[in-house]
């Protein structure tokens, strides 16, 4: 696509117009993904619960596309866009989502529960926290094999009140490894303030206790996610380890579709959706620094359409596992051997 700026301001991190709006497209993708699949659930269409990024989008993608291939990261419910940048196509996160048997887990697992090892990013596990250890681990692994890899872990506020949390970020400090630790500080652990959660001024203070870098950013600029991530996954690439990064946001939903979010003042969620949207945002900014032109935005808001109104008529085609084979590969048992549990007979 050929870009023309209106006026030439200097693009900041190294960042070509290209990728500007290659972010753009992202931020656009995940945001639009998951208005298809609200639309998706409320027609029933979607199995298990639905949880939203609505109004963090930014520093899903930001985050993640400060990553090099050959990193690993470890996404939570609300990280839908670190996914897609990572390389997650909508189809297979509408088949994932509606459970068909063509979806990556072949409807055998939940919604948010898939991966693409090939593609750097690890299934979520639901205990929350215990990510932490495992992605030290793979970066010990990256360490040990000389490798010049970055692992990216996200963990919410609530979820960095967690044991694992503290054990994990422990090792990797200790052993120099090359972890970056995004906290999503978004205001709430589902009805619990963060005020309520930790009794210190910013969570990233704790990085001083561990011995490594810790900083607070505003969640809701994508380009300065960007950069910090960069910076923190640069040096951790070199040799230096570990970092923390809480990212502030705020979650403009309820925990998951299913709850009214009563906890929240509607004040507060209309101060941040008009004052303080990730993609406004950063539109204002391609727009007022003469990064991109509007039409630029609208060609991409239509190929997002697009896109997405073929992955959901492909998807929506898609057979529904066959109960016959709903415990394939679940169990570990020999062809012909009866399932240990269905021995009902014995
Ligand atoms: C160890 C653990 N405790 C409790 C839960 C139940 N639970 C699931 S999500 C959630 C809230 C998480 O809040 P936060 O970490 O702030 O992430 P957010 O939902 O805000 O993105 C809780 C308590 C869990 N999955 N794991
Ligand atoms: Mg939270």
């Amino acid at each position: 696509m050929v870009i023309t700026a209106v006026n030439d301001q200097p693009i900041p991190a190294g960042l070509s117009r290209e990728q500007l709006l290659e972010i753009f497209y992202y931020l656009t993708l995940t945001r639009a993904l998951e208005e298809r699949l609200v639309n998706l659930y409320r027609q029933g269409k979607v199995i298990g619960g639905l949880y939203r990024s609505l109004g963090q989008e930014g520093e899903s993608v930001g985050s993640a596309y400060a990553l090099q291939s050959g990193d690993v990261l470890s996404p939570l419910i609300r990280n839908l866009g670190s996914m897609l940048v990572k390389g997650a196509r909508p189809v297979e996160v509408l088949r994932q989502y509606m459970a068909k048997a063509t979806s990556p887990t072949a409807g055998r697992e939940m919604n948010v529960h898939f991966n693409d090892l090939d593609l750097g990013y690890l299934g979520q596990v639901s205990p929350l926290g215990d990510m932490i250890p495992v992605m030290a681990g793979i970066c010990l692994s990256f360490k040990m094999r000389g490798e010049p890899r970055v692992g990216l872990v996200y963990i919410g506020d609530g979820g960095a009140s967690t044991g694992a949390f503290h054990e994990g970020i422990n090792l990797a400090a200790a052993s120099r490894l090359p972890l970056v630790v995004i906290i999503e500080n978004n205001g709430y652990a589902y009805s619990t303030p963060t005020s309520a959660q930790a009794a210190t001024e910013r969570l990233a203070d704790r990085a001083k206790a561990y011995g490594i870098p810790g900083e607070t950013i505003d969640g809701n600029d994508v380009l300065l996610v960007y950069e910090t991530t960069k910076a923190a996954a640069d040096r951790a690439r070199a040799g230096a380890g570990a970092a923390i990064i809480e990212v502030v946001t705020y979650r403009r939903k309820g925990h998951a579709e299913h709850d009214d979010q009563r906890y929240q003042p509607p004040e507060e969620i209309a101060l941040w959706a008009e004052t303080n949207d990730p993609i406004d945002r950063y539109v204002q900014r391609l727009l007022e620094s003469g990064w991109a032109i509007e039409a630029e935005l609208d060609a991409v808001g239509d190929s997002v359409n697009a896109e997405l109104d073929a992955a959901v008529a492909e998807c929506e085609n898609d057979p529904l596992p066959d109960i016959a084979g709903a415990l394939t590969d679940v169990y570990a048992c020999s062809a012909g051997e009866p399932l240990w549990f269905r021995r009902l007979d014995a």
